[in-house]
This record gives C-alpha cells, sequence and structure tokens, in this order.
C-alpha cells in the first residue's frame, strides 16, 4: 500500500470538507471526493511480505465461474449451479501460506469461504470467484464492488449465449482501467464461431485493442472439449505472478488513481470559480452601485426635509445632549423621522440580490458570496443613521459657512461696541457742553441734541442687531446641508463595505486554492518502468 497515496486521499478528503463546509462546493460536488477510497490489492497484505497477484472471474449467473475455479482447484470448493443458482459468497483459493492481514469493513469475513491449497505451482496467485453480480440480491452486488479495487486480474467470464451481460458489462466498461483484463468465453462446447468474433468485436468497441479471449468448455466430453484453451488461460496467469509484474501493476494502477483524484481534485477547483471572476463582480458593484446611489438620493429628498427641519426645531436640545453626554441616559430620544425605510432597505436588498446573481453568471459559487454579503444586508441602514445624525449635529454645532460666521461674530461684536461708542461720545457732548455753557452764554442742551444723540443711539444698536439678525444662518438649511453631507460619506462606506467583504471572499478562496495546489503537485504520475518488459500478453489485457 502507497502510504503517500493514502495520505494525499485523506488530505484532499480534509480539504474538500473544509471547501464545502465553507461553501465553494455542493454536497453533490464533494461527494465524488469524499467518497474516494484508498483501496488498492496490496491494502489486503502486510507491507513487508510480497503479495501474490490477485485474480478473479467476473460475470453474468450461470455462465460457470464456479465451475472454473472448481477445475482449477481439482476439487468442489466453489458452489456451483447445480448445488445453488446463484452463490452468494466470494470463494479464495489460495496458498496455505498466504495471510490476508487487514480485511476491510466493506468485505464481511462471514460472506468469504476460504480454500487453502499447497500446490507450489500456484502458490503466487489468489483466486477468487465473485458472487453473481447481475442477480437480483443487492447485498451481491455490494460484494463484487467492494472486491473489485483489490483486484490485479479479472477473468471476465461469459457463456456464448450471456456474453452481452449488462450488469458485468458496465463494470467493464467503468473500470476497464483499473485492472488487466482476460476473457473466457465459456460453455464453449455450445458456442459458435460467430459468437466469438463478435464478442471480440465487442471488446475492441470497450477499448482492448486486441483482446485475450480464451475458448473454455468445462464439461467432461472430450469431443465437445476439443478446442478447450483452460490451460492456455492458467498459464498466462501464472506468467503474470512474479513480483516485478506484480509491482508494476501495482504502479500502474496507483498512477490511474493519482491521476483520477487530479481529476477530481481540479474539477473541484473549476467548480470554485476564478480570480478574475470575482474581480469582475468587484468592478461591476463599482460601476453600478453609483446607479443605485442614485435612485436611493432621489427617494431621500422629501425624508430629508423632514428630517431637517425637526432637527432644526430640536437643534437646541441636539447640541445640549452632545454637550452634556454624560447624563445622556437621562436624555429623552430625539423624535426623527426614519431615513432609512423599508423602502431604501427594498432597493439596497435588490442590489445585493442583483449582485449575487451577476456572480452566478461569472460562474462563481454564490453560497459563500452570500455569506460575505450576510452581514451586510442589515448594517447599511446603521451606518445611514449614525453618519447622517453625526453630520446633521456637527452642521447644527458649527451653523452656516466660514464667512457667515466671521461676519455674524463681527455684528455681535458692532452690537456691543457701538451704542457703547455712541453713549461715550454723547456723554462727552454733554460734558462739553456743560463745560462750555460756564465759559459762553449758550444754552446747555439744545433740543436738536438731543434728538441726534437719541438717534445715535438707536443706530448704534439698531444696525448691528439688525446686521445680526440678516446674517444669521438657518439651521434647517444647515441640518439639510449637514444630513446631505452624511448621507453621500454613507453611501460611500457603504460601497467600500461591500466590496471589502466581495475582496474578503476572493482571498478566502485565494487560501483554499493554495492549500489543494501542493496536493494535485503531489499527484502527479510516479514513475513506471514500462510494461514493455512483460511481453504482449499483459500488454493485450490493459485498455492503455
Ligand atoms: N455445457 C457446459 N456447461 C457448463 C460449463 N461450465 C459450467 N457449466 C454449467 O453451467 C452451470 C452454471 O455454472 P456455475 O459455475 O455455477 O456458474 P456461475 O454462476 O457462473 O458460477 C452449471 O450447471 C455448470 O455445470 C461448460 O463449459 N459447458
Ligand atoms: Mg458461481
Amino acid at each position: 500500500m502507497d502510504y503517500d497515496y493514502s495520505d494525499l486521499v485523506a488530505q484532499s478528503k480534509q480539504w474538500v470538507n473544509e471547501v464545502s463546509s465553507a461553501g465553494w462546493l455542493s454536497e453533490e460536488d464533494a461527494r465524488p471526493l469524499l467518497e474516494y477510497d484508498v483501496r488498492t490489492p496490496d491494502s489486503l497484505f502486510s507491507e513487508s511480505q510480497s503479495r501474490p497477484l490477485i485474480v478473479a472471474f467476473l460475470g453474468g449467473s450461470g455462465v460457470g465461474k464456479s465451475t472454473l475455479l472448481n477445475r482449477l482447484a481439482g476439487e468442489d470448493i466453489a458452489r456451483t449451479g447445480v448445488e445453488r443458482p446463484t452463490s452468494k459468497e466470494v470463494t479464495l483459493y489460495h496458498h496455505r501460506s498466504v495471510e490476508l492481514s487487514k480485511l476491510p469493513e466493506a468485505l464481511p469475513i462471514e460472506k468469504i469461504k476460504m480454500a487453502a491449497h499447497d500446490d507450489e505451482s500456484k502458490k503466487n496467485i489468489i483466486w477468487i470467484d465473485m458472487p453473481d453480480f447481475d442477480s437480483t440480491e443487492e447485498k451481491n452486488k455490494e460484494l463484487v464492488l467492494g472486491w473489485l479495487p483489490h483486484i490485479d486480474v479479472l477473468v471476465y467470464v461469459v457463456s456464448p449465449e450471456r456474453y452481452r451481460d449488462n450488469k458485468a458489462w458496465q463494470i467493464l466498461l467503468a473500470e476497464g482501467g483499473r485492472h488487466a483484463w482476460l476473457f473466457a468465453l465459456n460453455q464453449w462446447d455450445k458456442g459458435q464461431p460467430e459468437q466469438y468474433d463478435d464478442f471480440v468485436k465487442q471488446l475492441k468497441q470497450a477499448g482492448f485493442d486486441n483482446p485475450i479471449v480464451y475458448r473454455t468448455s468445462c464439461v467432461s466430453d472430450p469431443e465437445k472439449s476439443q478446442q478447450d484453451e483452460f490451460a492456455t488461460l492458467q498459464n498466462t496467469i501464472a506468467s503474470l505472478a512474479n513480483e516485478h509484474t506484480i509491482e508494476q501493476l501495482e504502479l500502474r494502477g496507483l498512477n490511474i488513481r493519482k491521476n483520477d483524484l487530479k481529476e477530481k481534485l481540479q474539477s473541484s477547483l473549476d467548480k470554485m470559480g476564478s480570480t478574475d471572476a470575482i474581480q469582475q463582480l468587484v468592478q461591476y458593484w463599482q460601476s453600478s452601485w453609483p446607479m443605485t446611489v442614485d435612485v436611493l438620493q432621489k427617494g431621500f429628498d422629501w425624508p430629508l426635509q423632514q428630517m431637517s427641519s425637526i432637527y432644526a426645531q430640536q437643534a437646541g436640545h441636539l447640541l445640549s445632549k452632545r454637550k452634556k453626554q454624560s447624563n445622556a441616559e437621562s436624555e429623552p430620544e430625539i423624535e426623527r423621522s426614519v431615513l432609512w425605510d423599508d423602502w431604501a432597505q427594498g432597493r439596497y436588498t435588490d442590489k445585493l440580490d442583483e449582485l449575487i446573481v451577476k456572480a452566478d453568471q461569472l460562474q462563481l459559487p454564490i453560497k459563500p458570496i452570500k455569506l460575505g454579503l450576510l452581514p451586510h444586508r442589515e448594517k447599511a441602514g446603521r451606518t445611514i443613521h449614525a453618519q447622517t445624525e453625526l453630520a446633521a449635529r456637527q452642521a447644527l454645532a458649527n451653523p452656516g459657512n466660514k464667512i457667515q460666521r466671521v461676519f455674524l461674530k463681527f455684528a455681535r461684536f458692532c452690537e456691543f461696541v457701538l451704542p457703547l461708542a455712541a453713549i461715550g461720545w454723547v456723554s462727552y457732548q454733554v460734558l462739553k457742553g456743560f463745560h462750555d455753557s460756564n465759559t459762553t452764554d449758550q444754552a446747555y442742551l439744545s433740543t436738536d441734541f438731543a434728538v441726534h444723540s437719541g438717534l445715535l443711539l438707536a443706530l448704534s444698536w439698531l444696525l448691528p442687531f439688525f446686521l445680526r439678525k440678516q446674517l444669521k444662518p438657518s439651521l434647517e438649511k444647515s441640518a439639510l446641508k449637514g444630513l446631505k453631507q452624511g448621507l453621500s460619506q454613507a453611501m460611500a462606506t457603504i460601497e467600500v463595505d461591500v466590496e471589502t467583504a466581495l475582496k474578503q471572499t476572493a482571498e478566502q478562496r485565494e487560501k483554499y486554492v493554495a492549500k489543494v495546489l501542493p496536493i494535485l503537485e503531489q499527484c502527479k504520475e510516479a514513475p513506471t518502468t514500462k510494461l514493455e518488459g512483460e511481453g504482449e500478453a499483459l500488454k493485450r489485457m490493459l485498455i492503455q
């Protein structure tokens, strides 16, 4: 048993488990790898011992498999049709020295009939008679399929009238490349040359260029069994039962299995989409999100106005809440109209669904993309809410633009300074008048002076007051401006959030791909010395 190979299968299974639980492969696509089996002929034997060649008779019921094995053994070890029309067990005919070290669960010991012999010439071969595969017994089928991976050479037995047996033929088509095949057209005493030719033709179609078909006849009538080639069949098999051939067959089987594993891994990998496709998906998102933003913003026009007037009305409260954050808990909730309503959530969900449809079109598995986007479905509303509120608060804390604010400060300053200056000037004039009235005989204060002073005082106060009133920015406009600013910031945040989610999904894919590449690399073929040295016979037994 090649432990590298069983390791590879174990690693592949672990990988496929991880990948499918992350949604990158469907259960159905993961199954071929999860059910991949590590059984090989030598997995039945302990490592140290050189193992025998395992040869099995396969075919429909009543073709003569058990009779052939009995003939080989020279005694009735396998039950034949006379006693029991369908045999339900596997009969193993082996040399006494052979030890099967570990029979897997799929090969129940009670279903195995062991017949040991002491014939040294057959020491290196284990002959197996399979139960009838085409019987209605489902258990027979399981047993045959359980044994198949452990077989080196299959002797496919047919009878002249039953060589197109369908069920066994299916095995031949499916398992063709994995074993060496010999064919026995048994009951040849009842056969016709045309049937032989036709059978050979069928085999050629199944992939054997020059199949070896032996005509065997197990009846004792010497006349009828003239053309019997049973001895040749035995000799051919005996010629294969040497260490070198078994090793080469083993290596060939291993390469076929590794190649098969590689193909299965590669096809799983293909089902995980490509980096390029995810890149295209990100681009699609970037180019199509602005259109959704447009639609959303149009829909937000009215709620924005409503919100800004609510914010403006409650500006004082909002700002004081901001300043007194420590006792925020006791603050009552501010009344507001909801910006991100069902309509907005609906548009956004539609957009994300559209993204998933696009992913499907790009042949990406949609499950991991759905999973990556899932937290963002609910998050958008919260982002919009948080960012618009923050921006509105900031706008209300500093209403208007910079110039407006400078003028306002100036007006406040004038409101204080101008009346003061006017009072100062009037006081000065009063004092001066009083002083002058002592030296001249002019009236101390004239009516004109009183009117002018009064007017000056009034104007010095009114003018900056009026200016301040005019310059004071509208809270509603400020709130609206803040809300709009917050909204476009939030839209940008959502865009980046989704983009990041897609990129994280791409990274996750990369991680899985990086994990499988070394396994794929190890699946490359083991070096085989070509089977050419084994002679023409073995080559004819294999589908190349
Ligand atoms: N005429 C003829 N009958 C055979 C030959 N080989 C086997 N049989 C008979 O075919 C029947 C089925 O044989 P069996 O070995 O049980 O077939 P299995 O189901 O393939 O194992 C039995 O009655 C055998 O005696 C043969 O070469 N010629
Ligand atoms: Mg039988």
